[in-house]
């Protein structure tokens, strides 16, 4: 009787301590959308340090842990400021100097992989969605595709950042010209930016990459469009991803690839 009593007292005080140290913790989960040969996994490699000569059509999905800093005002300022569309005035950049660990989804996106992707939707706090901007040909594939995303329920919420990339190829349509292509512009329903980018070059990454993270940490950490106690409600968004963590690994293809790559991008 005295035992149950006293594992009563200890385990919500356990618990209190578990859920401030994740909160401490300051983890966001990123899904890395597009069609395929969009420069998705091409990016990852060049916020890594990888060697973006060295890239495959990706069969299943990738994980990939970024740690990032936000900087002061520099590179999520300028980013907003860059960026075209969403009608929301650049804000402040919230906890600059934090440092955010970015677990990354990258998913394959053939035509036969398409289906899989929602095996990746719970607990997303954004979804960062490539555009091939030289493939002209696939625009309204690529527009349908990203609409389609959109009107998922377990997307509600989570920031979108549309990267138009490639723009280092001659004949690359510009951001302003993918945005229209995307009809981004008709976008109500979550937070967005389209910013241009060269996965080859590495232009545009690292403050695309600012933006996102200073606006899912202004939503989750400091009290933006996200309510009350962030912690407690990431805590329990945490409990739920984990289980369906285990899940998707199950439902993934046989061919699915899971390379973990730590990087200290910032
Ligand atoms: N010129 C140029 N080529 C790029 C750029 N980004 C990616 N590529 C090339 O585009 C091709 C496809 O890149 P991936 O990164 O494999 O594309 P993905 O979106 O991951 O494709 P899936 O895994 O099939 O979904 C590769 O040959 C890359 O070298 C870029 O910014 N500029
Ligand atoms: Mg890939």
């Amino acid at each position: 009787m005295g035992n149950c009593t006293l594992r009563v007292k200890l385990i919500p005080g356990l618990l209190t301590i578990i859920r401030k140290n994740k909160a401490k913790a300051r983890e966001m989960r990123v899904l890395f959308l597009g069609l395929d040969n969009a420069g998705k996994t091409t990016i990852l490699k060049r916020l890594t340090g990888g060697d973006v000569r060295e890239v495959s059509p990706t069969l299943g999905f990738n994980i990939t842990t970024l740690v990032r800093t936000i900087g002061s005002t520099a590179g999520a300022e300028n980013a907003a400021a860059a960026s075209a569309g969403s009608s929301s005035a650049p804000k402040p950049v919230a906890g600059a100097g934090d440092t955010y660990t970015l677990n990354v989804w990258d998913v394959g996106g053939q035509r036969t992989l398409r289906p899989y992707w929602r095996n990746y939707f719970e607990s997303t706090d954004a979804v960062v969605w490539v555009v091939d901007s030289s493939d002209t040909l696939r625009l309204d594939d690529c527009s349908s595709e990203l609409r389609q995303l959109l009107s998922e329920q377990r997307l509600a919420g989570c920031t979108l950042l549309v990267l138009a990339n490639k723009q280092d190829l001659a004949g690359s349509l510009s951001m302003e010209q993918v945005r229209d292509q995307l009809h981004l512009d008709g976008i109500e329903s979550h937070t967005w930016r389209i910013l241009p980018c060269s996965a080859i070059t590495g232009e545009g990454l690292d403050g695309a990459m600012d933006w996102v993270t200073a606006e899912v940490a202004s939503r989750l950490y400091y009290g933006g469009r996200s309510a009350v106690n962030p912690g407690v409600i990431r805590e329990e968004a945490r409990e739920t991803r984990a289980k369906d963590e285990i899940a998707t690994q199950v439902e993934t293809p046989d061919q699915a690839v899971d390379t973990r790559a730590v990087a200290m991008a910032a």
